[in-house]
């Protein structure tokens, strides 16, 4: 018989349920320069065997402030296929292979995918966030392997939010969250470094990168926009 794609390989007979109907989303496939080259599931674009061999589709990170200056992180559930129980920023997920989510004027496609996860993840009411409300900064192109079998490769849109908005985190995706200060995002990272908690390579890049840069300026983001920038990391 002609070599067939299993649509559900064995390891994957214990991933939650939810996550699993997740794994089938259609992700936007891009080169190293974030043209679009096609497309692929989120469980194609996770697989370490296929990162290997290239494999970088787009994804976004919403770093979002309150008006007391203070970062939301969050901790991915223990359901999540990669890295659960990870702390990370405030959202990430990816724009779909779909028109909306596709738009790179003014990176709407990322925006709007970034809403859309904001009211799903973290349970922002829809009245209190809009593509408006989400600000491009730069682009990043990050590598991270997970365990044998899953990985991340993106080239990750850096989006910024201040505001203050209500939230009711889905439990399949958040476990919990809290705003923290700068001293306080310093301390979680050690704890990280000791092994004491699991932070998300990406946050340490995050805020290594950008974030101690942009923390002390958050009423002057304009000098740091760099949309068409992909920094590698
Ligand atoms: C993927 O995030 C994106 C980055 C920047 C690591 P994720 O694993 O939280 O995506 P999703 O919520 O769609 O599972
Ligand atoms: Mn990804």
């Amino acid at each position: 018989a002609a070599a067939t794609t299993t649509q559900a390989p064995a390891e994957l007979s214990w991933v939650d349920e939810r996550q699993r109907q997740r794994l089938n989303e259609m992700l936007i496939v891009v080169d190293r320069d974030n043209r679009v080259l096609g497309a692929d599931t989120k469980r194609n674009c996770h697989l370490n065997e296929n990162i290997d061999r290239g494999l970088l589709h787009r994804a976004f990170s919403v770093v979002l402030f309150n008006t007391d200056n203070r970062f939301l992180i969050q901790q991915r559930a223990d359901t999540k296929v990669t890295f659960p129980g990870y702390f990370s920023e405030s959202c990430s997920s990816h724009p779909l292979n779909i028109p909306e989510e596709l738009e790179e004027k003014d990176a709407l496609g990322a925006r709007r995918a970034a809403v859309r996860r904001m009211k799903a993840e973290l349970g922002i009411p829809p009245e209190q966030i809009s593509p408006e409300d989400v600000m491009f900064m730069t682009t990043f192109h990050h590598k991270a392997r997970f365990d044998s079998v899953w990985g991340e490769h993106e080239i990750c849109h850096l989006l910024l939010v201040r505001k203050n908005v209500s939230i009711q985190p889905d439990i399949n995706e958040v476990k919990s969250f809290r705003y923290v200060s700068r001293e306080e995002l310093e301390e979680l990272l050690q704890q990280g470094e000791h092994g004491e908690v699991k932070v998300a390579p990406w946050l340490r890049t995050i805020t290594q990168l950008f974030l101690s840069q942009w923390w002390p300026h958050l009423d002057q983001l304009d000098r740091f926009v760099e949309p068409h920038k992909i920094h590698r990391v």
